[in-house]
C-alpha cells in the first residue's frame, strides 16, 4: 500500500462523508501538505473531492478506471493480483506478460489495460478491446504442472470467470462454450487465451489472457461483432464497476487453481459441466484437419471434448472451433 492508496481507502470507506485533512494527517502521521499533495494526484487520476466547510473533504466522483487502490481492497487472494502492472493503453497484455515472464515475474502477477491496440484471440485472430469498457488482462501463473496439463487451465479459468459472474449478476446466466468462450444467450461476452512458456517436462509459466466485455453498449462494438458479441452491462441492464469483477475473477481463479494443482481435474470437470452450454447439444467442430459433427457428450479428465457422430463413433476433440447447431 502506498500513502496515496491508504488515503483513497479512507475516502472510499467514508461512503461520501467528509474527512478532515487534519485528522487524516494525524492518523497517518504526515503533514497536511503531504495529504493535500496526494489529493492533487488523486484529482489528476479523475477522483473529485468537494470541500465541506469546517469538516474537510468529501469524495464525490470515482473515475471509471480499473482502480488499483480499490482492487487491493477488494481482493481476498494471497498471490493473484498482488502485483499489478496497469496501463492506459498497450498493444496486448499478452505481449507485456511474455516480457515479464522473462524478467521472472512472480506467480499471480497481473497485467491490465484500459485499452489494447492489438488485442488478440487464438490463432492470431483479433480481439476487439475498446477503451475503458472491458476487462483486458493477463495473469501470469506458475503452477507445478506438466506441459500437457496446460489446456486444462483454460477450463479452470472458464469456470472461475463464469462463477465470478454468477456470484455478482442476477439478470442472466452465463454459459461456457468449449473450450474458451463464455456466452450469454448465445453471444460472446468473454474470451480466454492460454499461452505457455515451458521446458520439455516442466511449465515455467502460463499466461492466461482474459477479455471480458463489460460496459459496452451495442453500438460500441464494430458492426461485424454486433450479431455475435454482447456485454455484461447490456445483459444485466446497468453499468458495472469493473474493479469488483476483476477482484472476483482473481479470487475464484486463485482458489480453483490451487485446488486443481492439489486435487486434480475432477472437481473442475464437475463445475465446468454445471455451467456448460455445450454438453448435450448438437455441434460442429472444425479442427485444423477435419470437421466433426454430432452430439457433444462430455469432456474427459483431460479437458478433451467428446462428440458422438451419427454413426455412433465417439471422437475426442483437442482443439477446434465449435459451432452449436
Ligand atoms: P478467439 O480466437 O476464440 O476469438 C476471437 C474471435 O472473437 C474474433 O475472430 C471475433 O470474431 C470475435 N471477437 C473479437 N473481439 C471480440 C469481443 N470483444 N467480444 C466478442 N467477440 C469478439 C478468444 O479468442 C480469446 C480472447 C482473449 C483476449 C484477451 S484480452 C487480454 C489478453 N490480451 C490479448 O491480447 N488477448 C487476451
Amino acid at each position: 500500500f502506498t500513502m496515496k492508496d491508504e488515503i483513497l481507502k479512507r475516502f472510499l470507506n467514508a461512503n461520501g462523508e467528509p474527512i478532515s485533512g487534519q485528522v487524516l494527517a494525524d492518523e497517518l502521521q504526515v503533514s497536511r501538505t503531504a495529504i493535500w499533495k496526494h489529493l492533487q494526484t488523486l484529482k489528476q487520476e479523475g477522483y473529485e473531492f468537494e470541500t465541506v466547510k469546517k469538516r474537510g473533504y468529501k469524495l464525490v466522483t470515482v473515475p471509471d478506471k480499473v482502480d488499483m487502490g480499490q482492487l487491493q481492497q477488494f481482493l481476498k487472494t494471497t498471490r493473484y493480483g498482488r502485483q499489478v502492472h496497469y496501463f492506459e493503453s498497450v498493444e496486448s497484455t499478452q505481449l507485456v506478460a511474455h516480457e515479464l515472464v522473462r524478467e521472472g515475474a512472480p506467480d499471480g502477477t497481473v497485467i491490465i489495460a484500459e485499452h489494447q491496440t492489438a488485442g488478440r484471440g487464438r490463432m492470431m485472430r483479433e480481439w476487439e478491446s475498446s477503451e475503458g469498457k472491458g476487462i483486458w488482462m493477463t495473469i501470469i501463473i506458475r503452477p507445478e504442472i506438466a506441459p500437457h496439463q496446460a489446456p486444462q487451465f483454460t477450463l479452470v479459468t472458464a469456470v472461475a470467470v463464469v462463477n465470478a459472474m454468477k456470484a455478482m449478476f442476477k439478470n442472466f446466466t452465463p454459459e461456457i462454450k468449449w473450450p474458451n468462450d463464455i456466452l450469454i444467450k448465445g453471444k460472446k461476452t468473454t474470451g480466454i487465451l492460454t499461452e505457455m512458456v515451458a521446458e520439455a517436462d516442466r511449465i515455467q509459466a502460463l499466461l492466461i489472457g482474459i477479455g471480458i466485455n463489460v460496459n459496452q453498449q451495442m453500438d460500441d462494438f464494430p458492426e461485424a461483432l454486433q450479431s455475435i458479441a454482447t456485454s455484461i452491462a447490456i445483459e444485466e441492464g446497468e453499468p458495472i464497476e469493473r474493479v469488483h469483477l476483476v477482484a472476483n475473477v482473481l479470487d475464484f481463479l486463485e482458489h480453483y487453481s490451487d485446488m486443481y494443482v492439489k486435487n486434480g481435474f475432477g472437481f473442475i470437470k464437475t463445475l465446468w459441466e454445471e455451467s456448460s452450454g455445450t454438453i448435450g447439444k448438437r455441434v460442429k467442430a472444425t479442427t485444423l484437419r477435419e470437421v466433426v459433427e454430432g452430439e457433444a457428450i462430455s469432456i474427459t479428465e483431460n479437458g478433451v471434448l467428446e462428440i458422438r457422430q451419427a454413426n455412433g463413433e465417439v471422437k475426442g476433440i483437442y482443439s477446434a472451433d465449435i459451432e452449436i447447431l
